[in-house]
């Protein structure tokens, strides 16, 4: 019987199949050939002795938060509490795009955020929709709901950046768990603990567990780069250029002339630095 994963606690795996979900343990082999179950994954069960006795292949796969098989990833960063953090922010939607999955933008916590940073949101929200992203937060669902139809989405972020409110307000009926940040650390407390897809509306949604840091794992300098999409738009004479040496680059030159956002070719700085 084939089935998708929609839990893992330890290691139990919920199983949705068309006659009902079934809790399943992975079978011997799994551990032998390294095989690591995920939420997303397709697979095959046996359903009267709860075995999983097969992953079918992924589309595509995420490290963290662990998921399997996703279309689209909301990315959700709070403007305050926790502060803001374009880093985590950009690293998030490199590795999401070369996972050749489609990130949203979503920002949270506006309620809190002053005039002035209003402000300098603003600009900084104009960037990215001008690079291509689609950005917005957690008020507008309406507007969102047409991007998600019919998508396997993963929802992630920083802990305590407000996801899991954010799923609960998309469905009524969800009751996840969420909880106030840490005022003394100025985080979340890792309120979600597993990954969980929830059927919802007419698409699937995973809530995550929060992250406070993030590694881009098995990436090469290049690729990391090429995620870099608006770098393509400023032409550099030096062929295969890593944009961060060259005298005369292209890339270097248009952030001098504020055309590519700082705070971007410097997260791209720090994030080839530490490949
Ligand atoms: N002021 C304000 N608070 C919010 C907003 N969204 C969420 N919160 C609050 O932020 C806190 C953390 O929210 P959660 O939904 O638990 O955060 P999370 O991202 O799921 O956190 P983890 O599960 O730890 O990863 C809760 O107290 C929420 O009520 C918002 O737009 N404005
Ligand atoms: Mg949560
Ligand atoms: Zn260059």
């Amino acid at each position: 019987m084939q089935g998708k994963i929609i839990k893992i606690i330890s290691n139990l795996c919920t199983v949705k199949t068309s006659v009902g979900t079934y809790d399943c343990i992975p079978r011997g082999k799994f551990r032998k050939e390294a095989i690591v179950p995920l939420v997303g994954d397709y697979c095959l069960i046996d359903p009267e002795n709860h075995y999983i006795l097969e992953i079918l292949p992924r589309k595509n796969e995420l490290a963290r938060p662990m998921i399997a098989n996703v279309d689209v990833a909301l990315i959700v960063t709070s403007v305050k509490q926790p502060n803001l953090s374009l880093s985590l922010l950009d690293k998030m939607i490199s590795i999401v795009l070369l996972n050749k999955i489609t990130p949203i933008l979503c920002f949270t916590k506006f309620d809190l955020a002053t005039k002035e940073e209003k402000q300098e949101l603003k600009k900084i929200i104009h960037y990215y929709k001008k690079i291509g992203f689609i950005v917005t937060d957690n008020k507008h669902l309406k507007k969102l709901m047409p991007y998600l139809k019919k998508k396997v989405v993963v929802i992630t972020g920083q802990t305590g950046a407000g996801k899991s409110t954010f799923i609960n307000k998309m469905d009524k009926n969800l009751h996840l768990k969420t909880d106030e940040i840490s005022q003394s650390l100025g985080r979340g407390k890792h309120t979600t603990r597993h990954v969980e897809l929830f059927s919802i509306k007419n698409f699937y949604i995973a809530d995550t567990p929060g992250f406070s840091s993030l590694e881009i794992q098995n990436k090469s300098k290049e690729e990391i780069r090429d995620s870099f999409v608006e770098f393509q738009n400023y032409p550099c004479p030096f062929k295969n250029c890593l944009h961060d040496k060259e005298k005369d680059c292209g890339v270097k030159r248009a952030v001098e002339e504020k055309k590519i956002l700082k705070s971007r070719y410097q997260n791209y700085l720090e994030f080839i630095k530490n490949i």
